[in-house]
């Protein structure tokens, strides 16, 4: 039955003009104004209401049919989403892209003006946030019942701007206009405690008297799914100062300022997000955010439980918790307090569900991305949690013991407290210890967590680890990011299924060799460069849009930029492939190496566009700010994806998958993803180059020099030359010294072979039929990229759960 009608309210309309009269009565009631008065910002909220109010309707179905199912719930737990703008994806999710702009036109309103105000919310940094947005798009599309939690900082991830090359930093008030995508839900509240002591009662039970009482206040926005009418929802936390923290002694004796100081404080927690990727920053105020962020999300897991259940044995049954890397660990011991000092369940038995509960994804191998907390600080903000973490650590050193008897070294490195230079818990070792199942996000990258990182862990409870390698939704990144390549695509197979089931663009594979096909297909390219405002479609559009981090290696990127610019001053009248290399990217705040690498971009890029020689064959741009909106945009325009991590230090990637997946060629090292890439796209169909992660742990353990490539590789030896020479504005000397005399992540050994490979690139640029034909191919074979696949290999090997139909 409709909800609505059974509530007697007037089904929502599917036609433009119902479409249009629900346009002026969201106008009038909730903004309050019409169309005459109305600004771009009015029409703007009143749109995005109109079109939530379709979802709306769709998630009151939801949530009824999963209170009837009483299910198996996914809960995610990330410290970071990074969703994208929500207006156009609700507009093709709730089937009235059509319609609404019809009716905006009809209303006098310009469609493109109004959908320019949406806003993208950044609570992320990079490819972890994004992939959890994805997974959410995902699980929706799949009905499969889940909950993303995660915190509603006020001032996502920093706004990048160029301020003489270099980066500088604005904040991102993302919602000062308000959310129109979000429903407050303050009934749901919880609250949260910091500091204090323990202490223990006649029974010997613990309590846990607080020095600081804090207040969640939680929000969500809709996670609609494609094709269905599933809508999931994702819960985010925002600190709030409790009554108790307004001092109404200071305010009565007039300090007003002082009386709100601790309320002040305690909003704080949700203020910012830390801009740090595949780094800890090992902030009071982070871990902070990650006990506030779990403290909240388990008591609404616990009270929506108790919907329909009673039983603690149940909770398992019921319910899994995805930790979305490290950041959210402390569930596990938060937990095991609830069960244990709030319930009165005794340790074995809280054990034994705390563990069937969680599962842990880790996405790095890198050493310095594994989170440690100092224990004194530890003991200060989270006092029984500490004790918590000493039990768990004593019963699982018992286990370790019996395992390998006689193996103090083993005990000591799988210890969740680190011991020696300062004593440290180590939050993945926690992750390990207190959950079912832990995963990978690439072949290689869960072979190398299982062998190196790990090992010790994965040597005690082999079928704990797993692989589940990255996607990403086909929806935002091909159907809403590139729309002409889209139809083109559902033209050749002769409709739009592909969306759910990306397997089906192997039907692409027979049009690789039709003649007409393949221009077209070029056209589309074309106009996306267009549509991006790059200059010459013509020309090679070479992409590196990712973080700046060492590890991924922009300066190889950069020295090879700097060789062409020496091959076209060296031999100004030869014929030279024109490319235009884009970066886009940010770096953390405090990454000084990574900062000086944009800097010297910026500055190369400046001195080839005032060369007149090299100008017409080379241009570097690098657009600032980088973020899913403007990806969506360079992602479909890109020839070339560059994966040039140094082999072994890429978890997975996930944006290899969006290029490939909308035709761009990778060249790439054998790291994370981009081998799974190669091996479904077809090495022809690639350029590989570099050494692999065996090659280059050995080059490592046996004392690599990096002048010895600079002293033997003339070219290379020129490239860095002109950087040490301050050619370029005389920026990038740190650069150019990093790289001669350290050179942690094997640049210059790479060097060779990258420039060599990129000569390929360009031989193959020539031949335009077959770089068509390949670029056909690249997005046929790329259907195991999807995220719709990832979702149903964490639902089939570590979830458990199954999809909740949901009815008319
Ligand atoms: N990743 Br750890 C982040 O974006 N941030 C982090 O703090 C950590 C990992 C990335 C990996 O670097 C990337 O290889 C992977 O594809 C992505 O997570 C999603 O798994």
């Amino acid at each position: 039955m409709d909800v609505r009608n059974g509530m007697g309210l007037r089904p929502l309309g599917t036609s433009a003009a119902e479409f249009e009269q629900d346009l002026l009565s969201n106008l009038y009631y909730r903004r309050g104004t019409t169309v005459e008065s109305a600004s771009t910002q009015d029409a703007y909220e009143t749109l995005a209401l109109t079109v939530r109010d379709r979802l709306a309707e769709r998630r009151v179905r939801t949530a009824a049919a999963h209170y009837a199912a009483n299910p198996r719930w996914v809960y995610y737990l990330s410290a970071e989403y990074l969703l994208g703008k929500q207006l156009e994806q609700n507009m093709l999710y709730s089937g009235t892209d059509r319609i609404a702009r019809i009716a905006m036109k009809q209303l006098g309103l310009d469609p493109d003006e109004v959908e320019g105000l949406d806003v993208e919310p950044g609570l992320g940094n990079g490819g972890l946030g994004r992939l959890a947005a994805c997974l959410l798009d995902a699980m929706a599309t799949l009905d499969i019942p889940a909950v993303g939690y995660g915190i509603r900082y006020d001032l996502g991830i920093f706004k990048q701007t160029f301020k003489n090359g270099a980066q500088v930093e604005k904040p991102d008030d993302w919602s000062y206009q308000g959310n129109p995508w979000e429903f407050p839900a303050p009934d749901d509240r919880q609250t949260v405690f910091f500091y204090g002591h323990t202490e223990r009662d006649a029974n010997g039970k613990t309590c846990w008297i607080p020095g600081e009482v804090v207040l969640g206040e939680p929000s969500h926005m809709l996670v609609p799914g494609h094709g269905t009418d599933t809508v999931n929802i994702v819960r985010l936390w925002r600190a709030r100062g409790s009554e108790s923290s307004f001092d109404l002694s200071r305010f009565s004796a007039g300090q007003y300022a002082e009386a709100v100081d601790e309320a002040v404080h305690a909003e704080n927690i949700s203020k910012v997000l830390y801009p740090d990727d595949s780094t800890e920053s090992g902030r009071e105020l982070r871990l902070k955010q990650q006990y506030f962020l779990v403290s909240c999300s388990l008591r609404d897991i616990i009270r929506r439980f108790r919907l329909r259940n009673t039983d603690w044995s149940e909770f398992p049954k019921k319910t899994v918790i995805q930790l979305n890397d490290t950041h959210p660990t402390l569930a596990i011991p938060e937990l095991m307090r609830l069960l244990v000092d709030e319930e009165g369940l005794n340790w074995d038995l809280a054990w034994t569900i705390v563990r069937q509960t969680f599962a842990y994804t880790c996405h790095t191998l890198l050493p310095e991305a594994l989170e440690t907390w100092s224990v004194p600080m530890f003991e200060r903000l989270l006092p029984r949690h500490l004790e918590i973490i000493y039990t768990i650590n004593e019963h699982f050193l018992a286990e370790v013991r019996e395992a390998f008897p006689g193996d103090v070294d083993r005990v000591r490195r799988m210890s969740l407290i680190q011991e020696e230079p300062d004593r440290r818990v180590r939050m993945a070792n926690l992750a390990v210890v207190g959950t079912q199942a832990v995963n990978g996000v690439a072949e290689l990258h869960s072979e190398l967590l299982a062998s190196t990182t790990l090992r010790d862990f994965a040597e005690l409870w082999p079928a704990k680890f797993h692989n589940v390698t990255n996607g990403i939704s086909p929806r935002r990144f091909i159907k809403i990011a590139n729309p002409t390549l889209s139809s083109l695509i559902s033209e050749g197979l002769g409709g739009d299924e592909w969306i759910n089931d990306l397997d089906r663009l192997a039907g692409l594979e027979a049009l690789a060799d039709d003649e007409s096909f393949r221009s077209r297909w070029r056209a589309v390219k074309q106009a996306n460069k267009v549509r991006l405002g790059l200059g010459d479609p013509e020309s090679l559009t070479d992409v590196m849009i990712k973080r700046f981090h060492e590890y991924k290696r922009q300066q190889l990127k950069l020295l090879h930029i700097i060789t062409m610019y020496h091959r076209i001053k060296a031999n100004p009248g030869q014929a030279y492939v024109p490319r235009t290399v884009l970066f886009a990217g940010k770096a953390a705040p405090a990454y000084h190496a990574a900062k000086h690498v944009i800097r010297l971009i910026n500055a190369v890029a400046a001195v080839i566009d005032a060369d007149p020689a090299v100008s017409p064959y080379l241009k570097v741009v690098f657009p600032p700010n980088y973020n899913v909106t403007l990806g969506s945009l360079i992602i479909p325009a890109a020839d070339l994806s560059e994966q040039i991590s140094m082999a072994g230090k890429e978890a997975s990637g996930t944006g290899n998958m969006k290029l490939a997946l909308n035709g761009a060629l990778t060249i790439g090292t054998l790291d994370g993803a981009n081998i799974e890439i190669r091996d479904k796209v077809g090495a022809d169909n690639f350029f590989l180059f570099g050494l692999d992660t065996p090659a280059a742990t050995a080059l490592k353990n046996n004392g690599y020099r990096a002048r010895d490539h600079y002293d033997r590789d003339p070219e290379l030896r020129h490239a860095l030359d002109s950087i040490l020479d301050g050619k370029f504005l005389g920026i990038g000397r740190e650069v150019g010294e990093s790289l001669l005399n350290w050179d942690e992540y094997l640049t210059l050994a790479d060097y060779r072979s990258y420039v060599d490979a990129q000569d390929q690139v360009d031989a193959a640029w020539q031949d335009t039929d077959q770089w068509t034909r390949k670029s056909i191919l690249n997005t046929a074979r790329s259907g195991f990229f999807s995220a719709d696949r990832t979702v149903r290999d964490y639902a089939a090997g570590i979830w458990h759960v199954n999809p909740v139909k949901v009815g008319r």
